[in-house]
């Protein structure tokens, strides 16, 4: 099983799974379509309607006085409005909806809306943003130590400052959600939302009804990255508003242009650090200040902004630390959860602050990295002690099974004989902790049948989004029941069957749901192998199940899983359970930002080599390779997929992709045409990934290690490795921090005296 594929392999290739999009819709089903403000900041003075209400086929256009509960659908804090009330704060901010019976129609209609708006000042960067005193909420810091005092002690002391952009989620399956009436004012929501929960609760909160008329059922997403665990609400929402209205379905899918322009990404952060040495290049102290250009509301920025500090030092021990994050409000759509959530924008800084310290003091950046790797019992900032640490062990196994001192000559042994081109190569450790900073948020249920047949439906809260989780949750149904995996079947994810669900983010989807259906799967053993022990008169010790039949003291019977089912059905026993599983040990104080807010680390070293043209700018990445530390893989193809898919985000973020907001706050890469992700060339020509060997993790579901963000930082490498390459051309080169390094950032650097 541990080879099997992802069971929505054969559906995907024949077009025949199923979105949003593909549901069948009922005759009787309208459209909707956003209004957006067309400024980024001002006062609205009036909007008229009047001119499209007159479209033919127009039916209805909501604002913010058609809500019959709360016009506010903020998670963490209470600063969103659904629709803008008197005034907008970013340019995509939704003001109306329009619902037709088209949406070609809903389009032309929107053409016809006339806004006034008195126009206010609009802060676009953090920087900005906090010399105004703009922020979302109070500062968070984290302290280990006294760096003050480590510094004055210290043989070299650097500061610097970076820059990361943010990052467009292009999740291939956009925004979108279908809304069907059910009896009794009851609304069915089929949404492309990693959250489900989350809708239902927004959803419930603005129409002003309790949650159990809200169903939300989610069969798949193309595609999430955190994009779609908080910005899959509104779209939803407004769907909702319409069908309790007008009591008909409605259809709202966002087309990629609204998308682009109306939904947050990946925030951009502005860092300044300082990095304090001794002679034998062992950190003494770092200290950083992080300033998160949030957006316009807080979404989920407090959180992403706490998960900076958590990785603010990576997989290094720094005895004295000190950080701080702001998170700094500006007149962007409200910044969001994307795949490492705010830990690779704290990663970026302590790479850049080594790299920096290594280029002053003169040495390869990677010996000061190699000298300060987590060791057993080694204490993180945030006061969690670190166990079963394989920072080392990676970082050696990448080292030897790579031969990295062979492929760092033949790196130099290239740059003597060539001037046209120059090549750079950089080594990327990784850590990640792995649970919900939130540790309230840590539990899971599954909810699993077993059919009178014998055939099984596993429901749980994971949503599935071309993750895989649904082929784990199988491989554990199938593996703990001992039945082949064509009896199992995964239900969608619906509120009405499993209920009060977390997110599915955070790396700990598979985790969580995987371990309740552990637990239900074996509550139903248990019960199982007491009818099998009635009906074989064995003692119940020695019945077990094995592909499909039962084994007594481990010799297969003549009795089958089905037997057994049909049997335990005639003695009424249930056949059904409910189980909930919640995270043991961890905890965290925020009062004193002490804790142990993780189950366990992800550990792994990325070894990254590239080629760049120093006439264009231009680069290649030769090769990237990876040891990983996988724990004990319940599936190495997917695993290996998840590694490559995060490898290939994390280096377009650091590379490729380039986020633009004009100065009034205006999107500018704001299509596919201006907005460029890595493609076939422009990823690595080679992508070798290693396990490490390990034992894997109790907490982790089967020994498994969550995979879903921590490859994503290994992209990070692809930075250093463009920069010692820049280094080998331009020996007047100083190093810069400023992602993504696009070519022509890189042809600059060149060429920079
Ligand atoms: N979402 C969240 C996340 O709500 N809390 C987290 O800690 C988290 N971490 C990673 C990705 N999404
Ligand atoms: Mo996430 S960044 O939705 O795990």
């Amino acid at each position: 099983m541990k080879t099997m594929k992802n069971i929505d392999s054969y559906g995907h290739v024949r077009g025949e799974s199923l979105f949003v999009d593909d549901v069948i819709v009922r005759q009787d089903t309208l459209y909707g379509l956003v209004f957006d403000a067309p400024k980024a900041h001002g006062k609205i003075i009036s909007v008229d309607y009047s001119e499209a209400e007159k479209v033919e086929g127009v039916v209805k256009i909501f604002t913010y006085k058609d809500i019959k509960g709360e016009n506010q659908i903020g998670g963490i804090l209470p600063d969103e409005p659904l629709w803008a009330e008197d005034e907008i704060h970013f340019w995509g901010q939704p003001i109306a909806f329009i619902v037709a019976t088209s949406e070609a129609i809903a389009k032309k209609a929107r053409l016809l809306i006339k806004i006034e708006i008195d126009e206010l000042p609009v802060i676009t960067t953090a920087k900005e943003a906090k010399e105004k005193g703009s922020f979302i909420n109070a500062p968070r810091s984290f302290n280990l130590g006294n760096t003050t005092a480590s510094f004055e002690e210290c043989d070299y002391v650097f500061e610097g400052e970076t820059f990361s952009n943010g990052q467009e989620h292009l999740y291939l399956e956009t925004q979108g959600c279908y809304a069907i009436p059910q009896e009794n004012g009851n609304i069915k929501l089929i949404s492309s939302t990693q959250g489900p929960t989350s809708v239902q609760q927004i959803t419930a909160r603005v129409l002003g009804v309790p949650m159990h008329k809200i169903e939300i059922d989610v069969t798949r997403l193309g595609g999430g990255f955190g994009g779609k665990e908080d910005q899959a609400t509104p779209w939803a929402v407004m769907a909702a508003v319409a069908v309790q209205h007008l009591k008909k379905p409605v259809k709202h899918i966002l087309n990629r242009h609204d998308d682009l322009r109306m939904t947050g990404k990946r925030h951009p952060y502005e860092s300044t650090f300082k990095i304090g040495l001794n002679k034998d290049f062992k950190i003494m102290a770092f200290e950083a200040e992080f300033l998160q250009n949030s957006g316009a509301a807080a979404d989920l920025s407090p959180a992403i902004a706490e998960r900076t500090l958590f990785h603010a030092t990576n997989s290094y021990f720094v005895p004295n630390v000190k950080t701080k994050v702001f998170s700094c409000k500006t007149n962007l759509p409200p910044n969001t959860a994307f795949r490492g959530f705010g830990g690779p924008q704290g990663m970026f800084v302590i790479e850049s602050a080594i790299a920096q310290a290594a280029d002053k003091i003169g040495v390869e950046k990677r010996l000061i990295q190699e000298a300060n790797l987590l060791s057993e019992n080694d204490e993180f900032s945030y006061g969690q002690i670190a166990t079963q640490v394989e920072a080392k062990n990676s970082w050696i196994a990448a080292k030897s099974k790579f031969e990295l001192e062979k492929l760092e000559q033949e790196v130099h042994g290239f740059n003597r004989e060539n001037n046209q081109f120059k090549k750079g190569i950089s080594v990327m450790p990784i850590c990640f902790g792995i649970s919900f900073t939130n540790t309230s948020m840590n539990h899971a249920r599954a909810l699993i049948h077993i059919y009178q047949d014998g055939s099984v439906g596993v429901s749980t809260g994971a949503v599935e989004m071309g993750q895989s989780v649904n082929t784990k949750m199988l491989q554990v149904a199938a593996e703990t029941l001992g039945i082949h995996p064509s009896k199992v079947k995964l239900e969608t994810t619906n509120t009405t069957r499993v209920a009060n669900t977390s997110p599915s983010a955070a790396s700990s989807t598979a985790d969580l749901n995987g371990k309740a259906v552990l637990m239900a799967c074996n509550s139903l053993i248990g019960r199982l192998k007491k009818v099998v022990s009635k009906m074989l008169s064995v003692d119940i010790s020695f019945v077990s199940f094995q592909n499909d039949t039962v084994f007594v003291e481990n010799k297969k019977s003549n009795l089958l899983w089905e037997d057994v089912v049909a049997q335990a059905m005639l003695k009424r026993v249930a056949l059904s359970e409910n189980a909930h599983y919640a995270t043991p040990i961890i905890h965290f104080d925020k009062t004193k930002e002490k804790g142990h807010p993780f189950a366990y680390h992800v550990y792994g070293t990325a070894i990254s080599t590239v080629t760049v043209d120093c006439l264009r700018g231009t680069y290649e990445i030769d090769a990237v390779k990876i040891v990983h530390d996988f724990g004990n893989s319940m599936n190495i193809g997917i695993d290996i997929g998840q590694v490559e898919g995060a490898l290939a985000q994390g280096i377009g973020w650091m590379t490729l992709e380039e986020i633009a907001y004009s100065e009034d706050g205006r999107l500018l890469s704001n299509a596919l045409s201006t907005y460029k992700v890595p493609d076939v060339f422009s990823g690595p020509n080679t992508i070798d990934v290693i396990p490490l060997e390990t034992e894997g993790h109790e907490l982790a579901i089967q020994k498994s290690k969550a995979v879903g963000e921590p490859p994503l930082m290994y992209g990070i490498g692809t930075y250093f490795a463009i920069q010692n390459a820049v280094k080998a051309f331009n020996k007047s080169y100083i190093p810069k921090f400023n992602s993504p390094f696009t070519p022509e950032k890189v042809l600059m650097a060149l060429y920079q005296k």
